[in-house]
């Protein structure tokens, strides 16, 4: 295979809803695609679903413009790949710049499984007919606002419910949703904001027998993460601390961590996310797939990654119509009430783009070639 040209698209969209974090709120996405042309015509799509600000890690959307367009691109366009496995001979010199890679990688594995006439999923080993998804719900001015998205989320299917906790929006709604919800599978994700000091507050949160406790500390503090596990059941589950195998031998070595979130962009793409998927399925740690608020170009690979058996818990993976007033997909992603999305059995993506949708969400757009092409 060869990759001929790539198109370059800095997309923006209005979210259906303001998101908010530990780290503030969002009230538009931006995210970037790589559209590929390999030589046969064919082409392959690819997201790197970076914030406009490094805040959930050191990447952002100008920086995996500028990265793919000056170094992960002129790298691989032209070049004569043996598959997808190739790709690392041209970039891995390339430190850093993870969800840049996954974008191209991505649309490598889109081309192949074209080529192939297969499902993403056939190429990964995935075998799951439907998986379980779950839905991130942001931090609301007030608990009743929580409750109520809650509610919603749950009629329209969702039976894993995650919510975002920092200093001061913690303890006391999980409580008060607790109380509401007895019997939800419900889960809490701090991105990070929380200290040593705080130990003592976050152990406390095992009383309201959540799923699990997502990334309460810095991204590179394990021996934090691990100080926690120790005086809790509830098992913490580490998102941004994982970006590489060696990183989950670490969390598991120390017991960090007893679950992990696996997201692709973090990883650097999916051959690596599913390695990590695999280590952890062999090393008893249950895995679930992560999100960024992602286009259905990017919510769609994850799907088929999430059909391979690794993948134990309900994903990061809502249904489109939750995220953006406007999508990229001609069809949207839909949960059914048993909070399940249909792994699609087409070749590559198994969606149809939306063309001028995914152009209309497009505020900057560049084409590179090969140089001898
Ligand atoms: O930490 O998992 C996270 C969204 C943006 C940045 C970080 C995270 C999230 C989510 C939402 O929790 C995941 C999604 O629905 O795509
Ligand atoms: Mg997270």
């Amino acid at each position: 295979m060869r990759i001929v040209a790539a198109d370059l698209l800095h997309l923006r969209l209005r979210l259906r809803r303001p998101f908010e974090t530990s780290h503030g709120r969002i009230t538009e996405k931006d995210t970037v695609l790589v559209r590929a042309y390999a030589d046969d015509g064919s082409k392959g799509y690819g997201e790197a679903p970076a914030f406009q600000g490094p805040w959930y890690d050191d990447e952002y959307t100008h920086a995996v413009l500028a990265v793919l367009r000056r170094f992960i691109l002129p790298s691989v366009l032209g070049r004569d790949l043996d598959g997808v496995g190739s790709l690392e001979a041209c970039y891995g010199w390339i430190a850093g710049h993870h969800m840049a890679k996954a974008a191209v990688e991505a649309a490598c594995w889109d081309l192949q499984a074209q080529a192939d006439r297969v499902p993403l999923h056939t190429l990964w080993g995935g075998t799951a007919r439907r998986i379980d998804v779950g839905i991130s719900l942001g931090i609301e001015s007030d608990v009743g606002a929580l409750v109520d998205l809650i509610e919603e989320s749950i009629s329209r299917g969702y039976r894993r419910v995650k919510i975002k906790i920092r200093p001061g929006w913690d303890n006391d709604v999980v409580e008060a949703i607790r109380s509401r919800f007895p019997s939800l599978v419900l889960m809490a994700d701090a991105n990070s904001a929380y200290r040593a000091e705080d130990l003592t507050l976050l152990a406390s949160l095992d009383e309201y027998g959540l799923l699990m406790l997502e990334q309460p500390f810095a991204s590179d503090d394990l021996v934090q993460h691990a100080a926690l596990q120790r005086r809790m059941d509830t098992p913490v589950c580490l998102d941004e601390s994982i970006r590489s195998i060696g990183d989950v031998s670490t969390a598991i070595e120390l017991d960090a961590a007893r679950i992990i979130n696996v997201k692709p962009a973090r990883l650097g793409g999916y051959a690596r996310a599913r390695a990590v998927a695999v280590e952890c399925a062999g090393r008893g740690i249950p895995v679930w797939c992560g999100g960024m608020l992602e286009t259905g170009i990017g919510k769609a690979a994850n799907i088929h990654l999430s059909s391979l058996s690794a993948f134990s818990l309900p994903g990061d993976t809502s249904g489109t119509d939750r995220y953006f007033e406007h999508d990229v997909l001609r069809e949207p992603i839909v949960v059914d009430q048993n909070g399940c999305i249909d792994v699609p059995t087409g070749p590559g993506l198994g969606y149809e783009i939306d063309e001028p949708a995914l152009q209309k969400l497009t505020i900057a757009a560049k084409t590179l070639r090969a140089a001898d092409s």
